[in-house]
C-alpha cells in the first residue's frame, strides 16, 4: 500500500448531535481501507448556507492519503453517510453527515457522480477555515492560494 494520493474531505453536520457526527466520522475515516488519515481540523461552527430554516452546522476538513480512486472514495464515503442515518431530501437541506471530496491531489473531475473541485470550495469560509487549519501553505487548483483567499473571510470557531 503505497497511500498514494492525498485528499481532503469536508465534514459536515446539522442534526442529532452533530459535534458527535463529526467525530464519529473522523474515527471512520481513521479505518478508512487503503487510507490513512493524514491531519485533521478542530470543528468549526457555522451558519447554514441554503434554508435558513435549518440547524448551525458543525464543520471540519480531514486529510486523507489513500490509494482508493476518487470514485472509490466517493462510495467509502457515501456508505458512511448512510452508516450515520443520512437521509436525502431536499439539496442542502438538514443532514446528519455530509462527506464532500473537496480536492483530491490536483485533479480536475467533472463526471455525473463526480466534480472537484467540489463546488463552491473558494468562497466558503467553513470549508476554507479547517482546510487552511490542514495545510496553511496550499494551493489550490486554481492557483490561488489558500491563505490569500481567507482574507476576504471571517468565521466563528466552536
Ligand atoms: N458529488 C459530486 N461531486 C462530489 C464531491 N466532490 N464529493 C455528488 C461528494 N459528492 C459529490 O450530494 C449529491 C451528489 O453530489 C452525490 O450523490 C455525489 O455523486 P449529497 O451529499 O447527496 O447532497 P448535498 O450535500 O445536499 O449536495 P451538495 O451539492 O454536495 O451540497 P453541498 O455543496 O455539500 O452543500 N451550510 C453550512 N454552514 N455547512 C455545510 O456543510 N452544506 C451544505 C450542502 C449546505 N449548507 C451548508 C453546508
Ligand atoms: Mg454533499
Amino acid at each position: 500500500m503505497n497511500n498514494n494520493h492525498s485528499a481532503y474531505i469536508g465534514i459536515g453536520s446539522n442534526l442529532n448531535e452533530p459535534i458527535q457526527q463529526v467525530e464519529l466520522a473522523f474515527i471512520e475515516l481513521q479505518n478508512l481501507t487503503n487510507s490513512s488519515l493524514v491531519k485533521r481540523s478542530t470543528l468549526y461552527r457555522s451558519f447554514p448556507l441554503g434554508s435558513a430554516n435549518q440547524p448551525n452546522y458543525i464543520n471540519a476538513v480531514a486529510r486523507l492519503s489513500t490509494d482508493l480512486s476518487a470514485i472509490e472514495l466517493l462510495d467509502k464515503l457515501q456508505a458512511i453517510e448512510n452508516k450515520q442515518g443520512r437521509v436525502r431530501t431536499e439539496k442542502w437541506g438538514a443532514r446528519t453527515l455530509d462527506l464532500d471530496i473537496l480536492l483530491y491531489d490536483n485533479q480536475q473531475i467533472e463526471t455525473a457522480r463526480l466534480s472537484i473541485p467540489h463546488s463552491g470550495i473558494y468562497e466558503r469560509a467553513f470549508v476554507l477555515y479547517p482546510l487552511y487549519e490542514c495545510v496553511p501553505d496550499l494551493v489550490l487548483p486554481n492557483g490561488q492560494k489558500i491563505y490569500e483567499l481567507l482574507k476576504q473571510f471571517t468565521s466563528t470557531k466552536s
